[in-house]
Formats: C-alpha cells, sequence, structure tokens
C-alpha cells in the first residue's frame, strides 16, 4: 500500500522495483551497460569488470552504444511488459559518460516516453548534471556514498580525477563528498528521489555508516541500500585492501536494523548487473541478443 508517502511521492515509487519493496514482485528493469569510463578509483573495484557500486563483481556486461542500447530497450519493452524502468548503472559510472548516458536517455526518452529513467553514480560529477538529470525527467537516482570523513574515505579511495587534476588522499575524500552532499541536496530541491547506496566495509566504514545514514536523510534521500561488500580476491575485487572479508549476514542485518528507525532501508537489492534485464534476481539479458534484437525490427 501506499502507506504513509505523499501522493506525488507514491506516483513514483509504485512500480519501481527497487524503490519499493512491493513493486519488485510485479515490475521489472532493465540495464543498459553504456557508460565503460570512471572518475574515481574505489580500493574495492576492479575495473576489468561492472561498478562494483550499484553491480554484482566479477562480471563483465555487454558494452552498448547509445543507439544499440535504445534499440535493445524498445526490443525489450515489447516483450515484456512490466519492464518500467530502465537504469544505466555502468560498467563504470554513468555521469563520467555523459553523452553516452544522455545520448541513450535521449533516444529512450523520445520513443518510449512511458518507460522511467533511473541512474546510478559514484557523485563526483552529480552538480553538473542536475539540469540534465531534471530536462529527461528522470525521476530516480542513486548515489553511492560510503563515507562522510575524509580520514574513512582516504582508506576507500585512493584517487578521483576532477576537472583535469587527480587528488589523493584526504583531499580526494573530501572533494568527493563534498560533490555527492551538494549533488543529493540539488536533487531533493529537484523533486528527484534520491537512494543511498552504501557498501559495508568491516573495520573500515561499518561503524561510520550511521553517521552516513542521518546526514543523507536530513538531506532528503528517500532510502538506504547498505550493500555488502562481496570480497572475491580471484575477481581482484579487494585491491588496495589486502585480506579484506565482506561483512557477515548478522552484521549486515544489525547495521541496517540500527539504521531501520532514522529512514526507510531497502533490503531487497540483488546487486545486479549493469547489463541485468527482467524481475529484480532473474536475468532475461541472454534472451536479447543483438541478432534477435536486429530480427525483431
Ligand atoms: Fe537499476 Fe539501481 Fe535504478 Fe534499480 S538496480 S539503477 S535503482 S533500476 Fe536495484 Fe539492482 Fe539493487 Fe540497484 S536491485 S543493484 S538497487
Ligand atoms: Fe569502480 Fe564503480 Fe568505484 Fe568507479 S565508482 S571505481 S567503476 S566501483
Amino acid at each position: 500500500g501506499s502507506g504513509d508517502l505523499p501522493p506525488d511521492v507514491w506516483e513514483k515509487v509504485k512500480n519501481h522495483p527497487c524503490y519499493s519493496e512491493e513493486a519488485h514482485h510485479h515490475y521489472a528493469r532493465m540495464h543498459v551497460a553504456v557508460a565503460p569510463a570512471c572518475n574515481i578509483q574505489c580500493n574495492y573495484c576492479n575495473r576489468k569488470y561492472d561498478c562494483a557500486n550499484e553491480s554484482r563483481p566479477g562480471v563483465v556486461s555487454e558494452r552498448l552504444t547509445p543507439e544499440q542500447a535504445a534499440r535493445k530497450v524498445l526490443a525489450v519493452a515489447s516483450e515484456i511488459p512490466q519492464m518500467t524502468v530502465l537504469g544505466i548503472a555502468g560498467p563504470g559510472d554513468p555521469l563520467a559518460n555523459p553523452d553516452k548516458t544522455f545520448g541513450t536517455f535521449d533516444r529512450v526518452f523520445k520513443a518510449a516516453p512511458d518507460i522511467k529513467l533511473c541512474l546510478s553514480t559514484n557523485g563526483l560529477a552529480l552538480p553538473d548534471h542536475v539540469a540534465r538529470i531534471k530536462d529527461f525527467k528522470v525521476d530516480h537516482v542513486t548515489i553511492t556514498i560510503n563515507m562522510i570523513d575524509p580520514e574513512v574515505g582516504a582508506r576507500i579511495y585512493p584517487w578521483v580525477f576532477f576537472r583535469h587534476k587527480r587528488y589523493t588522499g584526504k583531499d580526494a575524500a573530501k572533494l568527493l563528498s563534498e560533490r555527492q552532499l551538494e549533488g543529493l541536496e540539488m536533487l531533493t530541491q529537484a523533486g528527484i528521489l534520491c537512494k543511498v547506496n552504501s557498501v559495508m566495509i568491516p573495520g573500515i566504514n561499518d561503524d561510520h555508516l550511521v553517521e552516513v545514514n542521518k546526514a543523507v536523510k536530513s538531506r532528503g534521500a528517500f532510502l538506504h541500500n547498505i550493500m555488502p561488500l562481496i570480497s572475491a580476491p580471484e575477481h581482484g575485487t579487494v585491491f588496495g585492501l589486502s585480506g579484506q572479508r565482506g561483512p557477515t549476514a548478522q552484521e549486515l542485518k544489525a547495521l541496517q536494523d540500527k539504521c531501520e528507525g532514522e529512514m526507510n532501508m531497502m533490503r531487497h537489492c540483488r546487486q545486479c548487473r549493469a547489463d541485468a534485464v527482467g524481475l529484480l534476481g532473474e536475468d532475461r539479458g541472454a534472451e536479447f541478443t543483438t541478432e534477435r534484437i536486429e530480427s525483431m525490427e
């Protein structure tokens, strides 16, 4: 049901499978992997694979051009009527590839205006793109925020690249954090629903995420999705954090419970691929090969 949500918020939530636990049983999303570059380095990321902020580590998605992506979206929408949302979540950072991301949105927006557009970003470039995000009527943006304290951030991010300059250490983390929170405030003011993803890294940011939760709540975030670090050394996902483990299921739940009183916590995230297709937890991407999409036109 709509609970206590204001009607305009309920409109945006009721058929988005990630923003509503109920909706994820009935509505599907798809991702297109159009955004390969990234403007920061997370210690848990291996660039050979999809962005680990909104995706399953160790997975390589099929990269598409905006033209190919738009064609795929229309093909999928014609076969899967429950497909309400198109998300761009990688394989790098969507806003580090603005021409590809917005080029895809532009094509889909014109050809299929009913499909809701969704975006996930590390937030570094976010303040520069809020106007365009509004223009395309993107109602849902996810920002991955793992810290608000540069001391903590320096252990998670070896560098960020901003306006032709590389920043390292606490300077990098401070800049990233400022841009993330500024972007969140701008989106809230524009009436765009924000989900915050946080990767829980035991011993690094696990205790600190309660502070992050308060900070993002006070800036208007709608939903907080604390995801476990998936530590898989064979994928190189723990680059720079040697011997780092992920949290246990109990540790994750305890932290989610601690934050629950403060705001809505997402607990049905499936850490999708950057080219996932279908209901959360199912992947029908293999049904939509390039040859098949071309034959469908
Ligand atoms: Fe994709 Fe993310 Fe949009 Fe959903 S996924 S860009 S908000 S449409 Fe959803 Fe997948 Fe979890 Fe993401 S289950 S990884 S939260
Ligand atoms: Fe990797 Fe995503 Fe972090 Fe970029 S934002 S370094 S792609 S995990």
